[in-house]
């Protein structure tokens, strides 16, 4: 289905999911995690008042097989100061039977409103004419469009494994029915800048070299409060300077002229 969705639909017959679907039990025997969530962009740099499209996407982990997915619930938490929550775009080559957010006031109301920080999002495969497939390059699950906010070093949409008293991530099994197939969870990144500036070149004069290299050398000895001058080194927008971003800088440094 194309479109664009705010509140929850159901294609085929009319029902009404209050209950969101919860950890499996998985009969005594092992809990297979065997299915994982991505999203794609997860590292953006953005002016303010720009509008993100974040594919929320299900991947099987070996890499090879391909998963069966019946169902899947999904909690996003954001800061609403940084992010605001448009809409969800139900754009999945996968054609769900039902697709958005349940009422789930007599739970934990994650739902009441969906622009306070948090919502559960779920969808459920159709009952007849096959399950949901997660497949090594991923299956697009759903559309979340944001809009950003203040300005920010960097900001999380996060998935959260769980969220009140009650709500949980989780991706149902389409072979083990009630089996919940969930791998790890991603966080989304964004930073949100007036200033375009060049990863690594904090001197910024065109090139990433010893130079710049002293400027990472003491961004990585910083501790509290992420300082403004070190942006340039944080490539995965995690606001820290560390291994993950050397490996990058790594990558980009060159010692020429
Ligand atoms: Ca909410
Ligand atoms: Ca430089
Ligand atoms: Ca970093």
């Amino acid at each position: 289905m194309n479109g664009l969705h705010r509140g929850w639909i159901s294609a085929g017959i009319g029902i009404s999911m209050a209950v969101s679907c919860g950890q499996a039990i998985a009969g005594g025997g092992l809990v297979e995690t065997n299915v994982f969530y991505e999203w794609r962009p997860s590292v953006v740099l953005a002016q303010p008042g720009e509008t993100i499209d974040f594919g929320l996407y299900a991947v099987s982990e070996d890499g090879k097989s391909t998963e069966s997915i019946s169902a899947t619930d999904v909690i996003l938490v954001w800061d609403v100061d940084f992010m605001e929550f448009i809409q969800f775009i139900d754009n999945s080559p996968y054609d769900w039977f039902t697709t958005g957010f349940p009422n789930d006031s007599a739970l934990d109301g994650l739902n009441n409103d969906l622009d306070d920080g948090d919502f559960i999002y779920s969808s459920f495969a159709q009952f007849f004419g096959g399950f949901a497939e997660a497949t090594p390059e991923g299956l697009l699950v759903v559309t979340m469009r944001y809009t950003t906010g203040s300005l920010t070093l960097g900001t999380d949409i996060e998935v959260a494994a769980t969220r009140g008293n009650f709500s949980q991530t989780a991706i149902l099994s389409g072979d083990i029915p009630g089996l919940d197939i969930k791998g790890r969870l991603p966080t989304a990144r964004i930073r949100v800048t007036t200033e375009p500036y060049p990863a690594g070149d904090s001197n910024e004069d065109g090139a990433i070299d010893l130079l710049d290299y002293g400027d990472f050398y003491a961004c990585t000895l910083v501790t509290g409060e992420f300082p403004f001058e070190c942006r340039f080194f944080d490539y995965d927008v995690d606001r820290d300077v560390d291994i993950m971003d050397y490996a990058q800088f790594q990558i980009d440094f060159s010692d020429q002229p």
